[in-house]
């Protein structure tokens, strides 16, 4: 077992819902910490560099729109697997094939306003931490 570090993102959707508080909660039971935190709400240019591996995808235009219809919460997580254990934390990109008491099952609207982002590897997870934090915004 490693520690690690991943990213995270509380979307427009669960903010608008005032739902920064529970989201964190369910990351923090599955055994991460919060080691870095801050609400932003980011522009076109961000957002469009963040979701670049998406750019061809059809619902690029799409989820650039979302991410940007509101604030965001950026977070660095640490813990003992930490890219994995989000990724089982959060479910099922669509909400609908999320596992019961997954961030997604409980909280997600649609396979677009799904509450959170989680980085899928650990190489993707340090690129976009160093996307969103200077060095001594982390405080392990
Ligand atoms: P994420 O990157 O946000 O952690 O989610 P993911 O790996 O589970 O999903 P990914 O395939 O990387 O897609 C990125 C985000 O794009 C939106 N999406 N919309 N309309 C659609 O068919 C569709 N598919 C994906 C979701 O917001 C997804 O989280
Ligand atoms: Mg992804």
């Amino acid at each position: 077992m490693a520690t690690e570090r991943t990213f995270s993102i509380i979307k427009p959707d669960a903010t608008r819902r005032n739902l920064t508080g529970a989201v964190t909660a369910k990351l923090e039971e599955a055994g991460l910490r919060v080691v870095a935190s801050k609400r932003i709400h980011m522009t076109k240019e961000q957002a469009e560099g963040f979701y670049a591996v998406h750019k061809e995808r059809p619902f690029f235009g799409e989820l650039v729109n979302f991410m940007i219809s509101g604030p965001v919460v950026v977070q660095v997580l640490e813990g003992e697997n930490a890219v994995l254990r989000n990724r089982e934390v959060m479910g099922a990109t669509n909400p609908a094939n999320a596992d019961e008491g997954t961030i997604r099952k409980t909280f997600a609207e649609s396979i677009e306003a799904n509450s959170v982002h989680g980085s899928d590897s650990l190489e993707n997870a340090k690129i976009e931490i160093d996307y969103f934090f200077k060095p001594e915004e982390i405080v392990g």
